[in-house]
């Protein structure tokens, strides 16, 4: 009979005790596996250019939205549950027909906003390092890739978004998406992003995004982008 040494049966303990929180962490989330982080910042801390109204709304009801009815479609669909979201979305062709849709939409806006709020704050600052370096090299400086971002921003037309990639070499893109559609659905990875969509900015700017999107950099939190930018080298950067 195999008995464990002391050590191993500690190690053990230890690794069970950690699955059984999580499983139990699981058990208890209300309604699924996905929920909706708080801002990490007030609601008001992005005024003038975003306002607290805008982002109470945006964030309290339509992410809380997506991540209500991801959890819903996911209920009776336990393997795929499980799954990280980045691997849910660069796998929806092989998702059940019955919750593909469902999970390309609030699945996509699940991910996109998790990193909205992430790359944005007050205070702004500017990219430097490596980052700075990548922006200068692919987009020939930042105020050439604000200029091609604002106006691909603008062509979205309807709702979507307006995204910088970053490949694991580090190169740079820029690319628009309809809806919640994210590069993730390929495969790709997201530096950072804007949201196009009329309720991330009607409040202050009504029909005038070209405005919001002018606005918006002042919102940039470089520094968080810049710790994507390495996590991405890394192979670390997930949603
Ligand atoms: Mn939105």
């Amino acid at each position: 009979m195999w008995t464990p040494d002391r050590r191993t049966f500690v190690a053990a303990a230890a690794a069970f005790t950690t699955a059984a929180y999580f499983s139990r962490a699981y058990a208890q989330a209300p309604g699924g596996p996905f929920s909706l982080a708080p801002l990490p910042y007030a609601n008001n801390a992005l005024e003038p250019h975003i306002d607290a109204r805008t982002m109470e709304i945006h964030h309290d009801r339509h992410h809380a939205a997506y991540v209500t009815n991801l959890n819903a479609a996911l209920k009776d669909h336990g393997q795929v549950a499980s799954m990280p979201l980045e691997q849910m979305l660069a796998k929806l062709s092989e998702l059940p027909e019955a919750i593909r849709t469902a999970v390309r939409n609030n699945g996509g806006g699940h991910a996109n906003h998790t990193m909205f709020w992430q790359i944005m704050g007050p205070g702004g600052g500017a990219p430097q390092g490596e980052l700075q370096s990548a922006i200068d090299r692919d987009f020939g400086g930042l105020a050439k890739l604000q200029e091609q971002f604002n106006t691909a921003g603008g062509r979205v037309f309807g709702s979507g978004w307006v995204f910088v990639t970053v490949a694991p070499d580090g190169k740079l893109a820029l690319t628009t998406k309809p809806n919640q559609d994210t590069p993730l659905m390929e495969s790709g990875r997201v530096l950072f992003g804007n949201d196009v969509w009329e309720h991330a900015y009607y409040l202050t700017y009504q029909n005038r995004r070209a405005d919001y999107l002018k606005a918006w950099w002042n919102v940039v939190n470089w520094q968080k982008v810049g710790e994507r930018y390495a996590a991405a080298k890394a192979g670390k950067l997930t949603i």
